[in-house]
């Protein structure tokens, strides 16, 4: 399949190189203008062996023919990623969204009214220490699903995916797991940016009310949604992902570290501000929110 990615980031430069490994035809989408990156990765469980890849980058005639478009930046970033693609983009072009949180659908439906749009929410790992050095540093559930009428007879496109990149599913209802992510997200990245700690460090005693109140407020907001959980479940998933990536430090710890605009607007902001359509009081989620701008506010004066 020919396919453009958008956004080389640690998650998209994997799925880059995975559906190369597999054959398919990828060319990478950045913002400068370079033809070519070479790209060293290692793969799980062998972090000191690096194969090299490359990649042809930003050519407009390989985007008019591409028939899937990756798309991986941030939240925030993607009206500003999709828009100069639009002149060049083939009608029938699958577009897959991935990235934290949510919030940006609405927009990209307005952008892109023909296209088959999937959105997808991973729970892989990759780690890039320099700019064109990536190591997959954990597997994890893919999830993929429709959120438009044309994208819903394309679940073969989860097959697919499952074939290079092991568990991927298609889900009939997206939200789901978007909203499960978003949970996991809203506890654990804003508590580890707030404290500059790694994941694990969420497991000490004086995290435990906090952790336990946003799995409430954010149970409740879901409930509201018509998504099925309770704040058990949600505790119970923070919990394992806490401990299976506790070494790791979240996108957003890595975020305020570098001084970088964060994605909270699409995680916590999201949240409350669907709590607030339903009345709900979320002073927790809200605070984490406020803290974080705060930071963000101080870096972006
Ligand atoms: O998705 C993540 C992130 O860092 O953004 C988690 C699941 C918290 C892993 O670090």
């Amino acid at each position: 399949m020919n396919i453009t990615l958008v956004g080389a980031g640690a998650i998209g430069t994997l799925w880059a190189v995975k559906l190369t490994q597999q054959q398919h035809n990828v060319q990478l989408w950045t913002r400068d203008s370079a033809p070519e990156i070479i790209v060293h990765f290692s793969e799980l469980n062998s972090p000191t062996i690096t194969t090299d890849y490359s990649f042809s980058c930003n050519d407009p005639h390989a985007l008019a023919a591409s028939e899937m478009v990756i798309v991986t930046v941030k939240a925030f970033q993607v009206t500003a990623a999709l828009t100069p693609l639009l002149p060049y983009l083939n009608t029938d072009c699958v577009v897959i969204i991935m990235h934290n949180g949510i919030g940006s659908q609405q927009h990209v439906q307005q952008l892109l009214p023909h296209n088959p749009i999937i959105y997808a929410t991973t729970s892989q790992a990759a780690f890039k220490p320099t700019p064109t050095t990536i190591h997959h540093t954990g597997l994890g559930q893919t999830w993929l699903g429709a959120i438009n009428q044309q994208a819903q007879s394309q679940t073969h496109i989860a097959e697919m995916f499952n074939s290079v990149l092991s568990p991927s599913q298609w889900h009939t209802n997206i939200y789901q797991p978007l909203w499960q992510k978003l949970a996991i997200n809203c506890a654990i990245n804003p508590l580890t940016a707030v404290n500059q700690c790694p994941n694990g460090d969420l497991g000490q005693n004086c995290y435990q009310d906090q952790l336990d109140s946003i799995c409430t407020e954010v149970a409740q907001v879901m409930t509201a949604e018509g998504v099925n959980t309770t704040s058990q479940q949600l505790r119970h998933q923070v919990d394992s992902v806490i401990a299976a990536t506790s070494a790791n430090y979240s996108s957003m710890n890595r975020d305020i570290f570098h001084h970088r605009l964060t994605e909270i607007d699409y995680i916590n902001g999201y949240l409350v501000q669907q709590a607030q359509r339903h009345h709900i009081d979320t002073p927790v989620n809200k605070q984490l929110w406020q803290a974080i701008k705060h930071m963000e506010s101080q870096d972006h004066e």
